[in-house]
């Protein structure tokens, strides 16, 4: 009570202190709940990067040249490799979190649903030499990923690498994007069919404009860019098409 009788004196009066007290309350809640949407905003959006790809695609070649600058041997992975990449961008350096998960099936599936809600960017990583037999896997992961919520909440941005195009047979982004587009509306066809049969319509979400031919334009709040790349002899490349700048200048670009 004293105390209160010692603001008073200080303020001139127990209105002015009751005004006081009041607009300090106010503030400390209005503080409090900046910090708490704050807090949740950063943990929404997620702030992982992760690589994601079928079975050799270049995944884990690509995370040793990304974070070590180093060409590793690489085998099958049965785990994923977490770390972070430094890439200096004109004299500041930014830090990324970058998640390389294995391409085998089953342990794709169990690490993409403990990872993609924690996704700020994903890079689809696509053996560009053997893609004419890999294009249906690989929109059947894309066509997932697209219509997971968390990715959708969380508005991440996709990029699709292709890599290995040191390999003459490479197809070339262009047509790697056709290619996609094209499977993943045949896809939509037949996953519509099968939910029309089950009609199980409150989990179907529509992924590219309905009535429409799909399209890597039409998946809002998402981004999908397409870029091709080669993970193999970073540092020897002196051709900046086909090293990995253009898989850097993105994430630069997905950090800003
Ligand atoms: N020529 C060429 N070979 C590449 C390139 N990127 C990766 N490779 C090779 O492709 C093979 C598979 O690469 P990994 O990085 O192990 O593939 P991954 O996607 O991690 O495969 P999983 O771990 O099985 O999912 C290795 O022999 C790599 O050296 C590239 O750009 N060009
Ligand atoms: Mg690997």
């Amino acid at each position: 009570m004293s105390l209160w009788k010692d603001v008073q004196d200080l303020v001139g009066g127990e209105q002015n202190a009751t005004i006081l007290a009041v607009s300090i309350s106010v503030g400390l809640v209005f503080v409090t709940t900046l910090l708490i949407w704050l807090c949740r905003g950063s943990r929404a959006r997620g702030r992982n990067f992760l690589l994601i790809g079928l079975n050799g695609a270049g995944k884990t070649l690509m995370y040793s040249q990304l974070r070590y600058r180093e060409e590793k041997h690489t085998v099958m992975s049965v785990a994923e490799n977490k770390g972070k990449v430094h890439i200096r961008d004109n004299k500041i350096e930014k830090v990324f979190d970058i998640v390389d998960i294995p391409g085998h099936d089953s342990l794709r599936k169990i690490l993409l649903e403990k990872y993609l809600p924690t996704a700020r960017g994903i890079v689809l990583v696509v053996d560009s030499s053997s893609f004419s037999k890999d294009v249906r896997d690989v929109a059947k992961l894309l066509f997932s990923v697209l219509a997971t919520s968390s990715v959708r909440r969380n508005r991440a941005s996709i990029l699709i690498a292709c890599n290995k195009q040191d390999i003459p047979t490479a197809k070339s982004a262009k047509l790697v994007e056709q290619m996609l587009e094209k499977e993943i509306d045949a896809l939509r066809t037949t996953r519509a069919a099968a939910l029309s049969d089950t009609d199980d319509t409150r989990s179907s979400v529509q992924v590219g404009k309905s009535g429409k031919e799909f399209s890597f334009a039409d998946v809002h709040p998402l981004s999908v860019r397409v870029a091709e790349c080669c993970a193999k002899d970073f540092d020897a490349l002196d051709d900046r098409e086909t090293d990995l700048n253009r898989v850097i200048d993105w994430l630069l670009a997905s950090a800003a």
